[in-house]
């Protein structure tokens, strides 16, 4: 049976798990999950993901949740596909980098893409606005220095970029100015030339 991925278009973290996916070369299915209209909190959906979130994947009765989480999972079950290197030391900055990109990256854009995409412009915190611009130019100055020299965040393309891209995206959408990480802004525009960035 076909993996499935319950996600929504506009997910960042659900894309994350669907770079993983398309980078694998894996079959699986698509099921959009409503966030709009609620259908992340109806029991149907939280016998899948207790937290009413997404991403989830179903791999054949085995659910995995957190993004994260299905990264590394795809990443133990098709060694083959080149999304972890093989060398512990290089893996270890995997998983540091993908873990950064759990909790720097989206510590502070998750929240803020809760005030921009799920509250009426009135009724934004915008406390949290501000301090996710405050915040995130640290964040982009450790990244960018990460990447130079790199193509990819931990040299060739593995997990780590795919956990650390989505959010990025929407940067400047969010009011983070960031014109001055060319690193990071090449390394985006290399993201977004994979097929898997827009399939
Ligand atoms: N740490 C989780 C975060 C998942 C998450 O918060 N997803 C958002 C969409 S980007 C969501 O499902 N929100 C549900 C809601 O706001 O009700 C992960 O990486 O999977």
């Amino acid at each position: 049976m076909a993996m499935v991925l319950y996600e929504m278009a506009a997910s960042p973290n659900a894309k994350r798990a669907r770079l993983g996916l398309l980078e694998s070369g894996e079959p699986f299915e698509s099921r959009e999950v409503n966030l709009l209209t609620g259908e992340q909190k109806q029991d149907e959906y939280k016998s899948v993901h207790p937290m009413g979130r997404i991403p989830a994947l179903d791999d054949d009765g085995t659910i995995i949740w957190e993004s994260g989480a299905i990264l590394l999972y795809l990443a133990d079950k098709f060694p083959q596909s080149g999304l972890m290197p093989t060398d512990l030391a290089a893996r270890g900055q995997v998983y540091q980098w993908l873990t950064f990109g759990e909790t720097s990256i989206h510590g502070y854009m998750g929240p803020m893409g809760f005030q921009m995409f799920r509250k009426a412009p009135d009724k934004r915190d915008e406390g949290i606005l501000s301090r996710g611009r405050q915040r995130m130019p640290e964040v982009l100055d450790i990244l960018d220095r990460q990447l130079e020299g790199h193509d990819y965040i931990v040299g060739d393309f593995s997990i780590a970029d795919c956990a650390c891209a989505p959010w990025l995206e929407l940067g400047e959408f969010f009011g983070i100015e960031m014109g001055r990480f060319e690193n990071v802004n090449a390394w985006m525009s290399r993201m977004q030339a994979r097929p898997s960035w827009s399939a």
